[in-house]
C-alpha cells in the first residue's frame, strides 16, 4: 500500500472579510479564516495546518446558526435576566459554602474553554471561594500524560512541533487514531511520506483503524499492555548498544532501576502483548535502527489503569536514546481539546496551582496569593473529577458549577455520575446549548458565547498559542464565559479582582504569573508577552511557548538537557507490565471517536453533512467474537453494575480478538439506549486519577426486539417514540429514526403512523400482519412524500438513502417503488463517503472496479479525497481490499 498523497486542493480561496481565528475542535489548533457569511477556509501562514482542515473544521460555517442555541439564562427552568441568575449563582454558592465549608463547593470545567475563561474559573475557586476542588474533563483525557511529564521532567512540558512528525524517519502512534481525531496531523505524515516513502509509520492499537490503513506496520496490542510492549524496546535498545552513554550520564537519572525493570518484562513480551513475535521483532529492530523516531500517544495510552506508566514507558525509550527535543525525534502526547494546553497552563485541575505553579514547591503558593490578592488561597489540592462526582452524589458538594462540558454523558460510571448530577442540591451550567444531557438536569443555564462570537487564546499540542477571534455577534444575551465568571466573583465581593476589561487584561495577568519567581525554573514562561497593548492581543500571531521576559526562546526542549527538575536531570521511571484480568468470556471495551463527531454531538450532530458518516450507533466486533450475531442486528452490552447499551452490532474482521468498539458519542437527546459510559466501572489510574475509559468489560448478548423499523419525518420526533431509537438529522427539514420496539408490530406502526399524520397527506400502506411486516408512505395529493415508516421483524430494512434523497428533493415515485425502498430502475444509492464531494462509496467503488489504482486515481475520477481529506483512509481501504489486476 502506497503512502497517501496530499490532497489536491488544500485551500479554497479565502473569504472575503475573513477573520483569522482558531478552529475550536480538536488540539491540532488549526488555522481558521471565518467571515460572517459562514464561509470558511483554512490559514495558509498558520504553523498547524497550513492551510488544510479536516471534515469538522470544513464544516465549521454550517455550525454559526445552530438550532437550539441557549440565548437567554433560566433559572429553574424559566428565562430570567442576567441580575437575577448571577444572583442565584452567588447566593447558591455562598450558602453551599455556609453549610458545607470552603470545600462543598466546586467547579468542573473544560479543555473548551478560552485560555482566559479557565484562568477566571481557576482564580475564582482556588484564591477566592478557597478551595481546590476545580476539575476539568482534562481529567478524563489528559492527566496522565501530565503526570508522566512531571514525573520524568519535572515539569509539564510537551517537548516538540509538529514539524518532527515531518522530519522523522519513523512514526509510531501508540492508541492514537490520528487519520479520524487528529485528521490534518496525519496528513501532514502522509504528505511527508508522500515525498520520502522510505519513512516508516507504525501503528500500535488492539484494532486497525483507518490509521492503520498505509501504514507499514500494524501491532494489534493486547489493551493495556503497551507497558510490556516499551519495556521490550528499553531493554531491546540497551542490549544493542543504543543507549545514548554521554546524554544519559549528563541529563538523567534512574536508569539502572528503569532497565531493570523493562528486563523483567522483556522475555516474554510477546504473550504479555499477544502479539505476532515477527512483527514485534520488526517493531523493535525498526526502532533501534531510526534515529529520528518520534512517538505519539493519545487515549489509547492516557485513558487506563496504567496510562501513566504506560505514558512514562514511552518517554523512558527516547530518554536512553537521546532522542528528545532533537528535529524529527521525541515523544509527544498530542492534546485532544482545543485548549487541553491551556488548561494546563493556568492550572485547571485540582492538583496544581496556576501557571505550573504548585503547592508542593515552597513559597510558589504565596507567589499566586500575592499575584491575585487571594484572601482565601486553598491549601491544597481538591477532588479529582471522579472522586468530585462521588462526592456530590455523597452529599459533600452543595454547589456545582459545570462549564463547557456534558459530565452527564461523558463520565465514567455514567448512571450513578448522572443520577449524583439529577440530585445535585444547586447545579449551574454554562453552555452554548439549551439542551445538553448536563443542562437538562440545571437549575441555573447561563448562555456563553461560542465559537465564532468569542475572543481569547488557545494553546494547542506544540505549545502554539493562538488567537480565536469572534466574527459574529452575541446571539440573544450570551456572554463570553470569563465575564460571567467575573460577574459572579464581583456578586460575592471580589469585584476589583476580577474587574477585567477584556480578555487581553486577563492574558496579560495570566502571562506575567508565569514569570513570577521564575529565573529558567519552570519552562513554562510567557511573561514575554505580559506587556502586550491591547492592539498586539489582537494583532498576535501565533506564538510558541516558552516568551520569557529575558533569555532565549527554544523552540523546542531538553535536546541539551536543562530539565526542569532537581540537578536539571529527567528522571527514568522504572515501570512494571500489569496484566489484565481476560479469559472471563467478558470483550473489552474499547470506546473512542468517530471521524465527525465531535464528543457528546451538541455541535456536530447538528450538521447533516457530518451525520451522514455514521448515522447510527455502532458497536463493532471481531465476526468469531459476536457470538452467532448477525451484522446489522441490535446487540447489548452490559458492563459495570449491570448497566447496559445497544448499538448496531457490526462485523469487523480488524478488531482484536476479545474487544468491542463503540463510540462514546451518543447521548439522551439523540438515542438514549446507546450511552455506553454506563458500562464503565469508575477505576482510575493510581497516579493520574485519569480514568480507564478504555478497559470495561462487556457481555455481549442479543436485544430481540418484536420489530426493526425506520422512520423519515419532516420533523424530529425525539428518541422516546420506541424502546431503541437513534435519531439523525438529514437536513433540508429532514429527520431518520432507527427504530426497534418490544410492541406488537401492527400497533407500532398505528401509533407512529398517528405521530406524523398531516392534514391532506393520506398513507399507502404495504401490510402483512401475518409476517409482522408493515410499511408505509404518508403522500399528498401531489405525489410528495410526507414521511415514510417500515418495520419488519427482521433488521434487513431497505436502505434508507434513496427515500430520503426523494423526500429532500420533493419528488415522485411509483407507491409500489416507495414501498420497496428503491428505485424502479437501478440499484439504491450507498452510504456517503465523501463529504465534501458528497461521493458515495458505490461511487468509489465502481471507480476502483474500473482501473482506478491509487488515491491520486480516485480523485481524479470521483473527486472524492480531494477536498478536506478525512476520507483518504477509508478509500485506501477499499484501494487495498480491491481484488489485484490478473
Ligand atoms: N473526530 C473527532 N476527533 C477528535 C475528538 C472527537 O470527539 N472527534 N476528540 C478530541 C479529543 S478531546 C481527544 S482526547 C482525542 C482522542 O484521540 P484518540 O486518542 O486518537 O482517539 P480515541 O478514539 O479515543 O482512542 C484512540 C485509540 O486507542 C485505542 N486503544 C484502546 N485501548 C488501547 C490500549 O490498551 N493500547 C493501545 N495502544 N491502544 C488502545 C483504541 O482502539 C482507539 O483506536 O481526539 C480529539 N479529536
Ligand atoms: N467512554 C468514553 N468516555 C469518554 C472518552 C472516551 O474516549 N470514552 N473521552 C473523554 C475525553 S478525552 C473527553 S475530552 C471528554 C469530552 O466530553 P465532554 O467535555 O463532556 O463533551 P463535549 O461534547 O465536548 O462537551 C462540551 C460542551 O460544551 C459546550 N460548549 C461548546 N462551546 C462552548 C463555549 O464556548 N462555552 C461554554 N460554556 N460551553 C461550550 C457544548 O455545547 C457541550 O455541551 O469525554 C471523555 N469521556
Ligand atoms: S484537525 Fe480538524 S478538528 Fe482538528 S483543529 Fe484542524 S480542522 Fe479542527
Ligand atoms: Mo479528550
Amino acid at each position: 500500500m502506497d503512502a497517501l498523497p496530499p490532497p489536491a486542493s488544500l485551500t479554497r480561496d479565502p473569504p472575503p472579510r475573513a477573520v483569522r481565528t482558531t478552529c475550536p475542535y480538536c488540539g491540532v489548533g488549526c488555522g481558521v479564516l471565518a467571515a460572517p457569511d459562514g464561509r470558511v477556509a483554512g490559514d495558509p501562514d498558520h504553523p498547524a495546518n497550513g492551510g488544510r482542515l479536516c471534515s469538522k473544521g470544513t464544516a465549521l460555517g454550517e455550525t454559526l446558526d445552530l438550532p437550539g442555541r441557549l440565548l437567554h439564562p433560566q433559572v429553574c427552568g424559566r428565562r430570567a435576566s442576567w441580575d437575577a441568575a448571577l444572583d442565584e449563582v452567588a447566593e447558591g454558592f455562598r450558602r453551599a459554602q455556609a453549610e458545607l465549608g470552603r470545600d462543598g463547593v466546586a467547579l468542573y470545567v473544560s479543555g473548551q474553554l478560552l485560555t482566559e475563561d479557565y484562568y477566571a474559573a481557576n482564580k475564582l475557586a482556588k484564591g477566592f471561594l478557597g478551595t481546590g476542588n476545580i476539575d476539568s474533563n482534562s481529567r478524563l483525557c489528559m492527566a496522565s500524560a501530565v503526570a508522566a511529564h512531571k514525573r520524568a521532567f519535572g515539569e509539564d512540558v510537551v517537548p516538540g512541533t509538529y514539524e518532527d512528525l515531518e522530519s522523522a524517519d519513523l512514526v509510531v502512534l501508540v492508541g492514537s487514531n490520528l487519520a479520524w481525531c487528529h485528521p490534518v496531523l496525519f496528513q501532514r505524515i502522509a504528505a511527508a511520506r508522500a515525498l520520502r516513502p522510505s519513512m516508516r509509520l507504525v501503528i500500535v492499537d488492539p484494532r486497525r483503524t483507518p490509521s492503520a490503513e498505509g501504514a507499514d506496520l500494524h501491532l494489534p496490542i493486547r489493551p493495556g499492555s503497551d507497558v510490556a510492549l516499551f519495556n521490550a524496546l528499553l531493554a531491546h535498545l540497551d542490549d544493542h548498544g543504543l543507549t545514548d552513554r554521554a546524554y544519559v550520564g549528563a541529563h538523567t537519572q534512574g536508569l539502572d532501576a528503569a532497565l531493570a525493570a523493562a528486563r523483567a518484562d522483556a522475555a516474554g513480551a510477546a504473550a504479555r502483548t499477544g502479539l505476532d513475535p515477527g512483527a514485534l521483532a520488526t517493531f523493535l529492530r525498526w526502532f533501534a535502527e531510526t534515529p529520528r523516531t518520534v512517538t505519539l500517544w493519545s487515549q489509547g495510552i492516557n485513558q487506563s489503569e496504567t496510562g501513566t506508566d504506560g505514558a512514562n514507558a514511552i518517554i523512558n525509550a527516547h530518554l536512553l536514546t537521546g532522542r528528545i527535543g532533537k528535529p524529527g525525534a521525541g515523544p509527544f502526547s498530542v492534546t485532544g481539546q482545543p485548549n487541553a494546553m491551556g488548561g494546563r497552563e493556568v492550572g485547571a485541575l485540582g492538583h496544581v496551582l496556576a501557571g505550573h505553579l504548585d503547592w508542593s514547591v515552597p513559597g510558589e503558593a504565596e507567589l499566586v496569593r500575592r499575584h491575585w490578592n487571594a484572601p482565601n488561597l486553598a491549601t491544597g489540592p481538591g477532588l479529582k473529577a471522579v472522586d468530585l462526582f462521588r462526592a456530590l452524589g455523597a452529599g459533600r458538594i452543595g454547589a456545582l458549577w459545570v462549564m463547557a462540558t456534558n459530565p452527564a454523558v461523558s463520565l465514567p460510571e455514567g448512571e450513578t455520575a448522572r443520577e449524583a448530577i439529577a440530585r445535585a442540591p444547586f447545579l449551574v451550567v454554562s453552555d452554548i446549548m439549551e439542551r445538553t444531557d448536563t443542562a437538562e438536569l440545571a437549575h441555573v443555564r447561563l448562555p456563553a458565547l461560542g465559537w465564532a462570537e468569542k475572543s481569547g487564546t488557545v494553546t494547542n499540542s506544540e505549545r502554539v498559542i493562538s488567537r480565536q477571534r469572534g466574527f459574529l455577534p452575541a446571539p440573544g444575551e450570551a456572554r463570553p464565559d470569563w465575564w460571567i465568571i467575573a460577574q459572579v466573583a464581583a456578586r460575592l465581593g471580589w469585584g476589583a479582582e476580577f474587574a477585567w476589561s477584556g480578555p487581553a487584561a486577563i492574558f496579560r495577568e495570566h502571562a506575567a504569573l508565569t514569570g513570577l519567581g521564575n529565573e529558567g525554573s519552570r519552562a513554562f514562561d510567557i511573561s514575554g508577552l505580559a506587556g502586550m497593548s491591547d492592539a498586539e492581543y489582537e494583532a498576535m500571531a501565533p506564538t510558541r511557548w516558552p516568551v520569557p521576559a529575558r533569555g532565549p526562546a527554544a523552540p523546542r526542549f531538553f535536546a541539551g538537557g536543562g530539565f526542569p527538575a532537581p540537578g536539571s536531570r529527567a528522571r527514568f521511571v522504572p515501570v512494571s507490565h500489569k496484566p489484565r484480568e481476560e479469559g472471563d468470556g467478558l470483550l473489552t471495551l474499547l470506546t473512542g471517536r468517530l471521524r465527525d463527531q465531535w464528543h457528546t454531538m451538541t455541535r456536530t450532530g447538528l450538521v447533516p453533512r457530518l451525520m451522514a458518516h455514521a448515522p447510527e450507533p455502532v458497536l463493532a466486533v471481531h465476526p468469531e467474537d459476536a457470538g452467532g450475531l448477525e451484522d446489522g442486528s441490535l446487540a447489548r452490552i452490559t458492563g459495570h453494575g449491570g448497566a447496559s447499551a445497544v448499538l448496531r452490532l457490526r462485523h469487523d474482521p480488524g478488531q482484536r480478538r476479545g474487544t468491542a468498539f463503540a463510540p462514546m458519542h451518543w447521548t439522551a437527546q439523540a438515542s438514549p439506549a446507546a450511552r455506553v459510559n454506563g458500562t464503565v466501572p469508575p477505576v482510575v489510574d493510581p497516579i493520574s486519577a485519569q480514568p480507564a475509559l478504555k478497559s470495561a468489560r462487556v457481555a455481549l448478548s442479543a436485544f430481540t426486539p418484536a420489530w426493526h423499523g425506520f422512520l423519515i419525518a419532516r420533523r424530529d420526533l425525539g428518541p422516546a417514540i420506541a424502546e431503541w431509537a437513534a435519531v439523525a438529522v438529514l437536513g433540508e427539514g429532514l429527520w431518520r429514526h432507527e427504530l426497534a420496539g418490544v410492541e406488537a408490530p401492527g400497533e407500532a406502526f398505528a401509533r407512529l403512523a398517528a405521530l406524523v399524520a398531516a392534514e391532506g397527506a393520506e398513507w399507502a400502506r404495504l401490510e402483512d400482519p401475518s409476517a409482522g411486516l408493515h410499511r408505509g408512505a404518508l403522500l399528498r395529493g401531489d405525489g410528495r412524500v410526507e414521511a415514510v415508516l417500515f418495520l419488519d421483524p427482521h433488521h434487513r430494512l431497505p436502505p434508507r438513502d434513496w427515500l430520503a434523497g426523494l423526500m429532500r428533493e420533493g419528488g415522485a415515485a411509483p407507491v409500489s417503488a416507495l414501498l420497496a425502498g428503491r428505485p424502479s430502475d437501478g440499484p439504491p444509492p450507498s452510504p456517503t463517503l465523501c463529504v465534501c464531494h458528497g461521493v458515495s462509496q458505490e461511487c468509489v467503488r465502481g471507480a476502483i472496479r474500473g482501473g482506478a489504482c491509487s488515491l491520486a486515481a480516485v480523485g481524479e475520477a470521483t473527486g472524492a479525497g480531494t477536498g478536506c481529506g478525512s476520507c483518504r483512509p477509508e478509500i485506501a481501504a477499499l484501494l487495498a481490499a480491491a481484488p489485484v489486476p490478473a
